[in-house]
């Protein structure tokens, strides 16, 4: 007779134990931001700040990138490097990126969301002309596995 109370007590504590864990606060963040990852980049003559970016693969992410000095222009390979023609980019964008990627204006900041499909060095680069040495204005997005 005394076990069997004893296993009721026991039952009833771990029962009070489980309710009581399902009561914590909330930590689980709002699903909008639950699995985007935002990243806040600078352009400037004649560089992107910071990079390189590492990202994980299957990762969906923001940047928010401002050309502080004057307009820029942003415009990535979907392919990675040395990648030998997959048929799927490995950076998926919405919306997709148009011929002469994103036009970053001065002062403003400007959102480019993308999913990381395949781990790889992404190439990235300036597509305004914005000075003598506009041609080296690159960076780099690493997804990583
Ligand atoms: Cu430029």
């Amino acid at each position: 007779m005394r076990s069997i109370l004893m296993r009721g007590w026991c039952v009833l504590i771990a029962l009070f134990s489980v309710l009581k864990l399902g009561e914590g606060p909330k930590r689980i963040a709002p699903l909008e931001d639950q699995d985007v990852r935002v990243i806040r980049m600078i352009a400037k003559k004649y560089e992107f700040l910071p990079s390189p970016v590492h990202v994980k693969a299957g990762m969906r992410t923001q940047l928010k990138i401002t050309a502080i000095d004057r307009d820029h222009g942003f415009k990535i390979s979907i392919v990675p490097e040395d990648a030998e023609a997959p048929i799927h980019p490995g950076l998926e964008f919405n919306p997709l990126q148009r011929n002469n990627g994103w036009k970053l204006k001065k002062g403003e900041e400007t959102k480019i969301e993308f999913v990381a499909n395949t781990p790889g060095t992404y190439e990235f680069r300036c597509s305004v002309d914005c000075g003598i040495h506009h041609g080296r204005m690159k960076g780099q997005i690493v997804v990583d596995p």
